[in-house]
């Protein structure tokens, strides 16, 4: 069994996260989510969400392509994470190319997926904000 893993806050889930999971689970055959806690999001990613981490997970935890969600508390878990849940492959979006690439060294594949291009929560609060 090939297991991915992807990491991310998927607040506001919109068709841009959709695409980055199911491509995400294509890679394998069981796809593991890490979700950024509340804390993590204000404290660490300096990010205000509007759903809590209950309620996204709740979100992604009903997407068929999601097989586990487990929570990401910090920036420095990776490493660590990719022996507890035996992962073979590691994807993000590539926003973030290059910058997970030390995975490596843990001995999986380090994937960065095209993001989809137009959407984001920031464009959707934008578009909302003006109406
Ligand atoms: N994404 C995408 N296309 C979009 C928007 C997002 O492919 N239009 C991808 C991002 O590249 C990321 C995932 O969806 O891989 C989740 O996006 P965010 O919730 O914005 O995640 P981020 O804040 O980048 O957190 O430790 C890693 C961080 O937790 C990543």
């Amino acid at each position: 069994m090939k297991r991915v893993i992807t990491y991310g806050t998927f607040d506001l889930l919109h068709y841009g996260h959709i695409n980055l999971l199911r491509r995400a689970r294509a890679l394998g055959d069981y796809l593991i989510v890490a979700l950024s806690t509340d804390r993590f999001n204000s404290v660490d990613k300096h990010k205000k969400c509007y759903f809590s981490y209950d309620e996204r997970k709740l979100l992604l935890e009903a997407i068929r392509y999601v097989d586990l969600v487990i929570p990401e508390e910090n920036w420095e878990q990776k490493r660590e994470d990719m022996h507890l849940y035996h992962v073979d492959t590691f994807v993000m979006g590539d926003d973030w190319t290059g910058k997970f690439d030390f995975l490596k060294q843990e001995g999986v594949d380090v994937v960065y997926l095209p993001r989809t291009p137009e959407i984001s929560t920031t464009q959707i609060k934008q578009d909302l904000n003006r109406n």
